[in-house]
């Protein structure tokens, strides 16, 4: 048996300058100006993302790894022969290659489907694996979409499937967004399907966000780049010297908020929306919202969406937790 792999584009959708434009304009044109955080990750954003796992105050990857690591054999025990693991999100693919890992050894058959929206990362990440599993036979389909267009696609296979949404992805969503995204899951699955999941947990405030404010500056310059590529792409002229980024804990939504703030009154023109807009001095933009889980909420969730939980996996300090949620 030879390894497979494969890259397709579904729907076309994430490359699509038409719609940032439209979502640049509704966004910075509304009373409380927001951006939405899936345009961080283009190339130079998704690059900016994996340095940003790595630092040290960025814990969520690093409890994942540790969870995925210890328990990878009770996780991986589960999955049907013959599946379809598709991973949302995938980035770098360091996580599900833990997993995968774990399928390798035990010489089970699957094929591993790597969705991202940024087709820099699904190609990358698919030569690392090559590389990382050469002499393994590996089947991979990687899908370059937005997580609904993905999942549209699932619709049409035959094979088992487990969807892996690691990392805490379901916590960028707007409020309600993750029960909404549950219930669209639970659509595109057939009984017996599940999806493992990964839930940043409530925890001291203070190491939430250092997280999102490393000393290294990172998670700055990840927020800074999206100025970067709307002015690449949608021909702005931001100014970055007059931002900053500032993160924020909202404790009543409990979920820690970026925003990019205007340090003067200024004025920035994007072309592609055809417009101007206007900024005071301290005016925010809202850029992404990471929800923090509580176990009561994990329950309600799967309840709500017509999933049983059949296992919880959580790092020895319970910072993370990786669910089994399976389809009923
Ligand atoms: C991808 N996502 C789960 C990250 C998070 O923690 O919300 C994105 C991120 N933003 C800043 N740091 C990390």
């Amino acid at each position: 048996l030879e390894s497979t792999y494969e890259v397709i584009q579904v729907a076309g959708v994430p490359s699509s300058t038409n719609t940032f434009a439209q979502d640049v304009l509704s966004g910075l044109g509304a009373e409380s100006k927001e951006l939405p955080a899936k345009y961080f990750y283009d190339a130079v954003g998704s690059r900016l993302f994996e340095s940003i796992c790595l630092q040290p105050e960025y814990y969520p990857t690093a409890c994942e790894a540790e969870i995925l690591e210890l328990y990878a054999d009770c996780i991986t025990a589960r999955f049907p022969s013959g599946v379809r693991l598709t991973d949302l999100g995938s980035g770098d693919c360091r996580k599900s290659s833990l997993l995968i890992r774990q399928l390798l050894r035990e010489k089970r058959q699957f094929t591993f489907v790597p969705v991202d929206i940024c087709e820099d990362a699904v190609r990358s990440s698919i030569h690392a694996l090559g590389k990382t599993f050469a002499g393994s036979t590996l089947a991979i389909q990687g899908i370059v979409a937005e997580y609904f267009d993905a999942l549209a696609s699932l619709r049409q296979r035959h094979e088992p499937v487990v969807v892996l949404f690691l990392g805490s992805n379901i916590g960028n969503f707007e409020e309600g967004g993750d029960e909404r995204f549950l219930n669209r899951l639970h659509a595109v699955l057939k009984p017996g399907d599940s999806a493992i999941i990964g839930f940043d947990l409530i925890k001291d405030t203070n190491v939430i966000c250092a997280a999102y404010n490393d000393a290294n500056g990172v998670t700055c310059e990840f927020n800074l780049n999206l100025f970067d590529r709307i002015n690449r792409e949608l021909g702005g002229n931001f100014d970055r010297r007059y931002f900053v980024h500032r993160p924020l804990f909202n404790t009543k939504l409990s979920r820690m908020e970026s925003h990019l703030m205007s340090l003067r009154e200024q004025t920035v023109t994007i072309a592609a929306t055809g417009r101007s807009f206007n900024f005071r001095e301290n005016e925010m933009i809202h850029v992404e919202s990471s929800y923090k889980y509580s176990p009561q909420k994990i329950s309600w969730l799967a309840e709500q969406t017509g999933f049983a939980i059949q296992a919880q996996f959580e790092d020895p300090n319970h910072y993370f937790q990786d669910a089994v949620f399976q389809r009923l």
